[in-house]
Formats: C-alpha cells, structure tokens, sequence
C-alpha cells in the first residue's frame, strides 16, 4: 500500500543513540528519526508535524448514495462510473476528482487491481492514488540515485536482499558472511518493522550491522539508506548487503541504490509464489531458492518454482541453496566475490581514467 497511499511515511527509526524527532526535508519528505545530534547531518530539514500532502475522504453521489465496493456480478465486464465530480470539503475549498472504474474478471473474482494505479484505496481516486505514487517514487529514486554514486565512488558492491518474512534472509546472511569475512569487508543494515534481533544476528558474526526499525512502514526507501550510509561509513572496495523488510510486495517498487535485487524464495512458500507477486521478481536479478535441504520432505517442485520465475523474468539468475547445511552455497558466494571485483576495478579504472585527465590538462596548461 505504501506507494498507493504513503502509509507508513514518518515512522523510522534508525538504530543509535540521540532523541526521536519528526523532520521535513526540502523536498516534503516526512520521517522520524532518532540521531544524534552531536553527529553531523548531511542535509537540512525542518522540523514540523505536517503530513504528506494526502486527504483521505469518502464520497457521495449526486444522489446522496455512499460509494462501496461490496458488489458481486455474475460475469465479466467493465463499467465506468459517471467521469468527474465535484464536492465541496468544509475547508471551503473545492475541487474535482475523476471517480475510479474497476473491472471484473471472469467467474465474477473480484479484481480492484485493474485501474491505472493497479491498486485500491477507498476514498482515493485512481489519478490521485497515481500522483502520490508518483510523488514518493520520484523522491525515493532521487536519494537512491545518490546511494548508487556514493556506492560507485567507493567501490562499494551493494545488494538488497527481500522475501517474505521467513524465507532465510538472516540465515543466508550469516551464512555468506561466515565464507567471506576473510576475503572482504562487509557491513550490513538490517530492515524491520520493530526489534534489533536480525542486527544482533549479524553482529555475532563479527561484522558490523545497524538496524532500521521501519515502524508500520513496509519497506525500506532510499532516503533511510542513505541516513544509514552517513552513520555507517562503509569502507572502500567493500560489500554492502541490505536485508529488507519481510514483504514480498512493496520492496519490489523501492530503489535503495543497490546493484541488485536479490530474492529469496523458500522451499515451503510454494511453487506459485513468482507468479503471485511477479513485481518482486521482475525487480530481482537474482534468485535464491533457499531451505533446499527442506526438499526431500515437501512436495515442493523445484523445477516448475524455477519456470515459473523465468516466466515472469527470463533473466534471472537463480542459486538452489540452503543457509543451514551449506549446500549450494559456493555458486552463489563466486557470484558475490566476481560482482565486488568488478566494482572495485570499475573504481580503479575511473579512478586512473581522472588521472589521464589531470595530467593531460596540466600538459596543455604547461605548453600555454
Ligand atoms: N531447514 C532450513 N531452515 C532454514 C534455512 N534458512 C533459514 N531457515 C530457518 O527459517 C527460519 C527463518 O529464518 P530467518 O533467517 O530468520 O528468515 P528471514 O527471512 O530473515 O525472516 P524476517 O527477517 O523475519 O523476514 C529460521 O527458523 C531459520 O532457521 C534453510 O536453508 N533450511
Ligand atoms: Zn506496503
Ligand atoms: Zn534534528
Ligand atoms: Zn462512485
Ligand atoms: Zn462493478
Ligand atoms: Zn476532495
Ligand atoms: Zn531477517
Ligand atoms: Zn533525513
């Protein structure tokens, strides 16, 4: 819901010492965020109460008649109600909206997903419900476009990890830092609604963690990332993994500035689950097809999982593994290991790519 109806917005806390406050960024962002504030803070906000710019109301038609959902038809068909009309609020003001028409599938199912904004909130029009998205969406990639430079000035290799709740996100994580902590330096921010548990997880491993508390939101943005990076100073040449809140849904909308998605799909969630939720495994690059150790007992298809992901992306990379035995494990860490190479050498190269720059510049000022 959270693109559709900017739930949640005003609710994160980020792990760490400091009071609890609500801020207003330049560009109408809302959070709450606990800091420090002996700390530095890398961009301005004003402090207010003021909500998103979101006005929930019912309506009611020309004839009085409140509107409600709750109708059932016996077939298929598409209906529109009467296009646009206005009503006055008692701030005095007026405006129009376009009313939303939904349409029905087949066998009478009921599917409130059709309309322009492929979702549905009562009280909001499809166009506004597509304006706010709009809205939070571009925020969010402009502070996610920032995560990205900030990952490719410092060589550092940043994933982002979603499943549903459950599906081995923390296992996994534990599991791949305990192979690779030698070889690299891995930091880690751990998204939750509430409790530092998966922090703490990750921390018993040696390797440094910082918990996101997203409060009733249902994912992490850009923005939180970012507050995080600022705390969390990743070092160069570095991987950065970020395990998202357990939701298979909204995550998927969401660029934090990561390199990759990477989706976890369990073994006991069923073989459909790619084609139920195909956003979040259209957005993933990779797959990992966790508890495989699980198989022997399920009735699970792990073939047919495996199709059905392709079908809603045929590019997508996928690792049978499991995070408890180990199995299957190497395939996915030599991914991991050859996605961090690159990145530190795509920084040397831009790096040696300045350089050339700076002397050739100072060869043409020198023979001036
Ligand atoms: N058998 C088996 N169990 C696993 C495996 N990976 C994780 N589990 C178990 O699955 C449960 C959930 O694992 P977590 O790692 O907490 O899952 P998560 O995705 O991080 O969960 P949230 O953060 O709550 O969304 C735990 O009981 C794990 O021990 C696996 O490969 N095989
Ligand atoms: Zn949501
Ligand atoms: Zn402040
Ligand atoms: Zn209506
Ligand atoms: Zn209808
Ligand atoms: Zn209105
Ligand atoms: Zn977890
Ligand atoms: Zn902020």
């Amino acid at each position: 819901m959270c693109t559709v109806c900017g739930c949640g917005a005003g609710e994160t806390r980020i792990e760490g010492d400091g009071h609890e406050h609500t801020h207003v960024h330049a560009d109408g962002t809302v959070h709450t965020h606990s800091h420090d504030h002996a700390d530095e803070h890398a961009h301005e906000h004003a402090h207010a109460e003021a909500p998103l710019g979101v006005h929930a109301h019912t309506h009611q038609h020309a004839d009085g008649s409140a509107h409600s959902h709750a109708h059932i038809h016996d077939g298929e068909h598409k209906h529109e109600h009467g296009g646009e009309h206005s009503h006055a609020h008692d701030q005095g003001h007026e405006h129009a909206h376009e009313h939303h028409h939904h349409e029905h599938a087949v066998g009478g199912d009921l599917d409130f997903g059709a309309g322009p904004a492929r979702a549905h909130v009562p009280g909001l029009s499809q166009s506004r419900m597509v304006q706010i998205e709009q809205d939070i969406l571009s925020k969010n990639n402009g502070y996610a476009a920032a995560n990205r430079s900030w990952f490719d000035e410092h060589g550092v290799f940043a994933l982002n990890l979603v499943s549903s709740p459950g599906s081995g996100k923390t296992t996994l994580l534990c599991k791949s830092i305990e192979l690779l902590k030698d070889k690299m330096t891995i930091s880690v921010v751990e998204g939750d609604q509430q409790t530092s548990n998966d922090a703490e997880r990750i921390r018993a491993t040696g390797v440094a963690a910082l918990q996101i508390n997203t409060g009733k939101g249902c994912h992490l943005d850009g923005h939180m990332v970012g507050h995080a990076l600022q705390r969390m100073q990743p070092a160069d040449d570095s991987l950065f993994l970020i395990e998202n809140v357990g939701n298979l849904v909204c995550p998927a909308a969401f660029d934090l500035g990561e390199h990759h998605k990477v989706a976890i799909l369990s073994v006991t969630e069923g073989e459909d689950k790619p084609l139920k939720y195909p956003d979040m495994f259209r957005a993933a690059d990779v797959m990992l097809l966790n508890k495989c150790d699980l198989l022997p007992y399920l009735e699970f298809d792990a073939d047919l999982a495996e199709a059905n992901a392709r079908r809603v992306n045929p590019d997508l990379t996928i690792f049978r593994v499991s995070a408890t035995s180990g199995d299957g494990m190497s395939a996915w860490l030599s991914w991991v290991e050859a996605g961090l190479a690159a990145q530190v050498a795509g920084r040397s190269e831009s790096v040696d790519a300045l350089k050339r720059r700076v002397a050739e510049l100072e060869r043409q000022l020198a023979a001036k």
